[in-house]
């Protein structure tokens, strides 16, 4: 991009949503006398006799956790959407519009460990935490009730996450979700207009650009998008066309681990925090069908700014109008590039 534009306020396209974001990067100057965070370090255990996710410990609901010893994935307690609700709507009236929605909710801890979150588990352990999430996944396509899978992680307190034992969450449900209804639209749009899978072009094109580059592997890289909201927001991409995490080979599932891994250890090096954020994976619906537009992809979303206790909020114009961001997408990446060089080994 000219180097002239980036330095102006200007607005940035997102292809995936259609929406556009407002830069103005000569605003990171501005001083904070705002909300300041707890700065989170861990100090955590490696087993926490009150903790809900630890093995062998009882649940909100009464069940006790078995002694897993790796992942261990369960039916949420309080779970948001329920296997038989009964099909109602209100039909086609205009002003009050409802329809029920059915589910499986399911929790997953990542690991026994209370004190070891994704970037300091062993490859091998998240590689694990990846092959449970395609197994799901592949339960749920055999579900006739479930249209769409969505598999997440909330990381701290910050991002409303309940409790700090390393999980997440897979929300299946019988419709398909708006931002995953709004991206298949447009990526639908993209391919029939270009004739390739937009994700796949766009990956072609920050490769040869290389900018917004964070990490990358023989199977995936990340990005901080061209159209990035939040301050450090990632993307994690193939390099081949996978619609869906049951496309995954065993290397695929092991490279994945290592871009989840990688990034979640850039991101504590850069204020030297637990580095918050919420994360997860967009896919093609886990239905049987013509999937040609979807690139499978990871979304992540920290809310950090300028330090481990300032935070960026989405108020004001942001609710009101459209997101703004003040350090461009550029910047952003050459700090995470140079977190990654405090890594040691890397
Ligand atoms: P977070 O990922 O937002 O922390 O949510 C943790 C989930 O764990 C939350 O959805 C569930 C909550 O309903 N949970 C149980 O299923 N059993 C419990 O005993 C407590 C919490
Ligand atoms: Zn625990």
């Amino acid at each position: 991009m000219s180097s002239r534009l980036s330095e102006q306020p200007h607005r940035r396209f997102n292809p995936l949503t259609g929406e556009w974001v407002l830069v103005s990067p000569h605003r990171t100057q501005r001083p904070w006398q705002g909300q300041q965070e707890e700065r989170v370090v861990n100090t955590r255990p490696a087993f926490d006799e009150s903790c809900y996710l630890c093995p062998g410990n009882e649940r909100a609901g009464g069940q006790k956790n078995p002694q897993y010893e790796g992942t261990f994935a369960f039916t949420n307690d309080f779970s948001a959407l329920l296997p038989d609700t009964p099909e109602l709507s209100t039909g086609d009236d205009m002003l009050f519009r409802a329809k029920s929605e059915s589910g499986i909710c399911k929790v997953i801890c990542f690991s026994p460990r209370h004190d070891l979150s994704v970037p300091y588990m062993d490859l091998e352990n998240v590689a694990g935490v990846v092959k449970t999430w395609k197994d799901e996944f592949t339960a749920f396509k055999a579900n006739p009730s479930i249209r769409y899978a969505q598999i997440f992680e909330n990381k701290g307190a910050i991002m409303g996450c309940s409790n700090p034992h390393p999980h997440c969450q897979i929300w299946a449900s019988s419709g398909l979700p708006t931002v995953v209804e709004t991206e298949q639209r447009e990526q639908k749009r993209y391919l029939v207009q270009n004739g390739t899978p937009m994700l796949l072009d766009y990956v072609e094109h920050e490769l040869r650009k290389g900018e917004r580059l964070v990490h990358e592997n023989d199977h995936f890289v990340v990005v901080v998008p061209y159209w990035a909201v939040w301050p450090f927001e990632t993307l994690i991409l193939p390099r081949r066309q996978i619609t869906a995490i049951d496309e995954f080979t065993d290397a695929e599932i092991t490279a994945f681990a290592d871009a989840y891994k990688t990034l979640t250890l850039i991101y504590d090096k850069v204020f030297d925090c637990e580095f918050p954020y919420t994360a997860g994976i967009h896919q093609a619906p886990a239905v049987e069908g013509n999937h040609d537009a979807w690139q499978l992809h990871m979304h992540f979303y920290p809310p950090l700014l300028r330090s481990a206790t300032v935070k960026k909020f989405m108020v004001g114009y942001e609710m009101l109008a459209m997101p703004q961001r003040d350090l461009t997408a550029e910047t952003a990446a050459e700090t995470l590039r140079s977190a990654k060089g405090r890594i040691a080994g890397a």
